[in-house]
Formats: C-alpha cells, sequence, structure tokens
C-alpha cells in the first residue's frame, strides 16, 4: 500500500511535503517541460517587489565548495507583471501557489500583502525578510527579532491569506527570531535563507561577485541549515518549511524527522531540474521500506529520541 504522504501547512493542504525553495524555480513555467508540476506539495515563486528590479552587476553566481554563493538582488518584473503574466498559468496548477515577497518598506510589505490578497489563486504569502543581497529591505528586517515581528504583524493586518515568515541564518539566535514572529501572526515559518560569503579571485585581486557578498547555498549548508530547524521546531507552535542544501529524499527525510513538516529544494535543481521528483518518489519509497502509513508519523520523530 502506498503511504499518506499529505500533510497541512497553515491551512494549506499539500498532496506531499515537498516544494521548490523561492527564488530557485523562477514563476514554475520555466520547469513545466521537465515534470509535471502538479506532483509537487505546493509551488514558492521568486521574491516579488512592488516595482520591476533588476538586480545586482554581474557576476552574480560562484561555485563554491559543495555549493555556490548567489547575489542576484532580487531581481523580478515587479508584482503587476506578476500578477498578468504569470499568475494565470500558476492559478491553473492542482496546487496551492505560495508567492514570496520582498519590500523595502514596511509599507511596501504592506501594499504587496494587500493586493496579492485579491489575486485569483495565491494560496499564501511567504514573507522574505532574509535577503542578504541587497542594501534596503530584505535581511535588513530580519536580523532583530522586534523588526521581523513588526513586519509579521503588518503584513498580518493587510491580508487575509496565511502567512508564512522567511528567516534569514545570518543572526546570533534563530529561535529568537522565530518566536518573535510566531508572536507576530505568522502561521509558519521558513528556513533557512542563504549563509552570507564571499570569494576572492586572487588573480584579479577582487571580490568574485559583482555585490561582493552574497549568499551560500547548496550541500555546503545543510548540516547549519538542519541545526536550526531542530531548534526552531522545539520552541514554535506553528509548523516550519525546513530547507538548506536537500539535494537527496534522505536529506529530506533528516529535515523532517528534525521536525519540519514540509521541505523545500532549491539549489539542487539547477544540478538536476527534476531534483524535486526525485526527493518526493525516494521519500514515498523510504516510507515504504520502513512500514510508516503517514508521512506525519516520522515529522519530529528524532526529537521524540532526545
Ligand atoms: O535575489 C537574491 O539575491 C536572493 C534573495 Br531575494 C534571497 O532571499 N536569497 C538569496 O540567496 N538571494
Amino acid at each position: 500500500m502506498r503511504p499518506r504522504m499529505e500533510v497541512e501547512i497553515a491551512g494549506l493542504k499539500l498532496k506531499n511535503p515537498v516544494m521548490p525553495a523561492s527564488g530557485t524555480f523562477g514563476f514554475g513555467q520555466e520547469y513545466s517541460n521537465f515534470f509535471d508540476l502538479n506532483r509537487l506539495g505546493a509551488i514558492v515563486v521568486k521574491s516579488v517587489t512592488l516595482e520591476p528590479t533588476m538586480g545586482n552587476s554581474p557576476p552574480r553566481i560562484v561555485e563554491t565548495p559543495s555549493g555556490m554563493l548567489n547575489a542576484i538582488g532580487l531581481q523580478n518584473p515587479g508584482l503587476q507583471v506578476f500578477v498578468d503574466d504569470k499568475m494565470p498559468f500558476l492559478r491553473q496548477l492542482q496546487l496551492p501557489v505560495i508567492v514570496n515577497i520582498a519590500g523595502k518598506t514596511l509599507e511596501e510589505y504592506a501594499e504587496l500583502a494587500g493586493r496579492l490578497d485579491e489575486v485569483e489563486g495565491v494560496a499564501a504569502l511567504e514573507v522574505n525578510i532574509s535577503c542578504p543581497n541587497v542594501k534596503a529591505g530584505g535581511i535588513a528586517f530580519g536580523t532583530h527579532p522586534d523588526t521581523a515581528r513588526r513586519v509579521t504583524e503588518t503584513v498580518r493586518r493587510a491580508t487575509r491569506l496565511p502567512l508564512i515568515i522567511k528567516l534569514s541564518p545570518n543572526v546570533t539566535d534563530i529561535v529568537e527570531m522565530a518566536k518573535a514572529v510566531e508572536a507576530g501572526g505568522a502561521d509558519a515559518i521558513s528556513l533557512v535563507n542563504s549563509l552570507t560569503g564571499m570569494v576572492i579571485d586572487i588573480h584579479h585581486r577582487r571580490p568574485v561577485l559583482g555585490n561582493i557578498t552574497g549568499g551560500l547555498t547548496g550541500p555546503a549548508i545543510r548540516p547549519v541549515a538542519l541545526l536550526m530547524v531542530w531548534r526552531v521546531a522545539q520552541a514554535v507552535q506553528v509548523p516550519v518549511i525546513g530547507m538548506g542544501g536537500i539535494v537527496s529524499a534522505s536529506d529530506a527525510v533528516q529535515f523532517l524527522l528534525a521536525g519540519a513538516k514540509a521541505v523545500a529544494v532549491g539549489t539542487a535543481t539547477f544540478r538536476d531540474p527534476t531534483a524535486l521528483v526525485q526527493v518526493i518518489e525516494g521519500i514515498e519509497s523510504y516510507l515504504m521500506e520502513n512500514n510508516i502509513e503517514d508521512i506525519n508519523d516520522i515529522i519530529g520523530a528524532a526529537q521524540d529520541s532526545r
């Protein structure tokens, strides 16, 4: 018998707990020739800002040991183009569409949330308070608990949509951040965004990235991300979506055992556009091999061994 793979997060019913990490899957359509997108638990789009955003000067990406640094700088076509040109494709999919939003000010976050509240087919918002590659907004809201709480409260007032707040690992105490956004009205928490880093070109004697710093992702950050998910899952009541270097089903299962109710696959998709499907199928095989009938039975199971 096939195991039950459904999970519920912030009122959203997901057919399985696997979704793309924001920013690694465009607006979905880009990947629709590789596999049936309806196999995913949910879709999460690249961060949307109020106005079109050009992003940072190149180079924007550099490979690192077991990972990569990116400094895209929030490039996206802006809210209106997203709603007019990207949503028609997304809303005909049979899965929850989660829209990641990023603002430069509290008012921008509120306006994004308020306008998306009225857009047909948006199932939830993921609030990006953790982009490491822009000066204003993004991570500026995500490294202090009071500020993170205030953004959450502001967005909460502006929309009825379920709110997922995406946390940065570039903080002293991730648990404090998670508790702050929970108190502010988050329905779920996703973590982690990328870890700030840099690479220097020794021949030109200057930083490789145009932005100097970038966000580190990929397997290099997995153990750090896993520990943060483990700690946050212990500390909050709201569900956690775990991510950071998940490449395979066994990586994903680690996050589920640590207490994540769902997982996101990001950088792995750049190497293999079907990585998400491999992870879904691999989790199902793991459950079958271990005679587990319901995926919910393994969520947080490693916490019980403490
Ligand atoms: O666009 C980016 O440079 C970016 C964003 Br918004 C983010 O949230 N995380 C990241 O690693 N890069």
